[in-house]
């Protein structure tokens, strides 16, 4: 009985964090790219400000979507961790409902050049 009472917190509480996760256009935040595991923005996401070099860590790797990017720069997905792979741009203040061709692909983030 204790045992069923133990999991029953710890599924309260991975519910709790997966509702957190779940998202909209308004959870973005200024200065901030969103990449969203669902298209229009929806589903886990993770809000960025500086690279990701392996989308692992964000629990989030070949899951990417849709995104919004809410910086003054210009950024890469890349199909690979650290930054290899295809890549594809994402503009200052673009926001992609659904990022076609790469969608499930994405493995690492950062600011780039093009
Ligand atoms: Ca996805």
């Amino acid at each position: 009985m204790k045992n069923i009472v133990a999991l029953s917190l710890v599924l309260a509480s991975a519910f709790g964090l997966s509702s957190a996760a779940s998202a909209a256009t308004s959870d973005c935040r200024g200065g901030y790219i969103c990449l969203f595991g669902d298209q229009y923005y929806q589903g886990r996401f993770v809000a960025a400000n500086n690279g990701i070099i392996d989308l692992h860590s964000a629990d989030m790797n070949d899951l990417g979507t849709s995104v919004l990017n809410w910086t003054n720069q210009r950024w890469c997905l890349y199909s690979d961790s650290s930054y290899r792979g295809e890549h594809i741009v994402i503009e200052p203040g673009a926001s992609i409902p659904n990022i076609g061709n790469f969608n499930d692909r994405a493995s690492s983030m950062v600011q780039c050049n093009g």
